[in-house]
């Protein structure tokens, strides 16, 4: 029996390996193993034939053993052409447009908590009557500390844990004011007062800043809104209805207000105002420290030497000021637990509100 030629044998390799190859899923690895296994592997197709050749003579094995070899490169880089084009495909496939596919939701943004909550304090105030105005907050302490009430060295000053800016003593007034981050809106109360005669009503909404350490309910970075009223005949009656109607709008009508004593050298009386606690209706809890009450803002008649600084006449005119921490409202509001979540830029905490 004749033994067929070998480059017979390689010729129909070859025409099934291309046909094969054609219809070759490339994008599936098994199937891409399998045709390599039946035409290139080790008992493969091409191998066998290369076996084959040992029998023959020397002139026709060198010419076959290159024919075979050249085949086998062939074969490598059509399926490394196939490969490519598949792989085209799919990068074509993906980028194409498919007008029929749903759209995709765009991220709506939204505005900050602390944003939120100040704005509904102010809109409280502004339909009460009050003025929202702002100021700056790197601050003289002039305005401040020594227009409050507050001058220098007095042991008051250590309550507002300051951070003061350096300035070269080259830049310093003739009267050696010292430049600060405002550690409350109250310096507003003289900048407004030197710059308009009473009646005055203004609510004052900005951001201060305190060398504190942090905690569940301190940050160093945090928001006030001041107010200040002075006008002829205004009474502690006055500051007690406008604030109980603050709380009113702002925690609903079911809310108890407590006022008690507290001192701030800038009002006479002073006071801190607190609400009964949400959370235990007033009986006492973790949140409220068990004492049912919980205090939202400092607040008192505007002490006569305020008034008197900015020159305003003290026999005529008196006025109430308070001021409060619109994140401390929005923590009893919606039960936030550490206020160091409204300035951790965390999406988790910020896309709740
Ligand atoms: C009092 C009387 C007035 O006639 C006018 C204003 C005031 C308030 C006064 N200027 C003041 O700063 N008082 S305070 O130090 O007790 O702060 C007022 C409110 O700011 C606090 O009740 C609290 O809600 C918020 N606050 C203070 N320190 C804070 C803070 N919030 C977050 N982090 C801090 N470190």
């Amino acid at each position: 029996m004749t033994e067929p030629l070998p480059t017979t044998d390689l010729k129909q390799l070859s025409e099934d390996a291309l046909s094969a190859l054609q219809v070759l899923d490339t994008s599936d690895p098994g199937a891409v193993e399998k045709w390599r296994v039946e035409f290139l592997g080790r008992n493969g197709r091409l191998t066998t034939v290369l076996r084959g050749l040992g029998a023959l003579p020397a002139e026709q094995r060198r010419e076959a053993g290159a024919a075979a070899n050249s085949l086998k490169e062939q074969l490598e880089q059509r399926l490394e052409e196939k490969r490519t084009q598949t792989l085209a495909a799919q990068a074509a496939r993906a980028e194409s447009l498919d007008i029929s596919l749903p759209g995709r939701r765009m991220r709506r943004g939204r505005l900050h908590p602390s944003t939120q909550i100040i704005r509904e304090i102010c809109s409280a105030f502004n339909e009460m009557g009050f003025q929202t105005v702002e100021g700056p907050e790197v601050e003289w302490e002039r305005y401040n500390f020594d227009l409050l009430n507050i001058p220098r060295d007095h042991p008051a000053r250590d309550k507002w844990d300051t951070i003061w800016i350096e300035q070269p003593e080259s830049r310093r007034p003739p009267d050696g004011q010292r430049i600060l981050l405002r550690t409350h809106t109250s310096p507003m109360q003289g900048r407004v007062m030197e710059r308009q005669q009473p009646p005055v009503r203004v609510i004052v909404p900005g951001k201060c800043y305190r060398f504190e350490a942090t905690d569940a309910t301190h940050e160093w970075q945090f928001h006030q809104v001041e107010g200040l009223v002075v006008d002829e005949g205004v009474t502690f009656a006055d500051l007690k209805g406008t604030l109980y109607e603050f709380a009113r709008r702002i925690f609903g009508a079911n809310r108890r207000v407590r006022f008690r004593c507290d001192f701030f050298p800038f009002v006479e009386p002073g006071v801190d105002m607190s609400i009964d606690c949400f959370g235990c209706d007033g009986k006492g809890c973790r949140i409220c420290k068990n004492s049912g009450w919980i205090e939202i803002m400092g607040a008192g008649m505007v002490h006569p030497k305020v008034l008197a600084a900015v020159g305003y006449d003290t026999a005529r005119y008196t006025g109430f000021a308070f001021g409060m921490g619109p994140e401390r409202i929005a923590m009893l509001r919606y039960g936030i637990e550490d206020i160091r979540h409204f300035f951790s830029n965390d999406l988790r905490f910020l896309s709740q509100f």
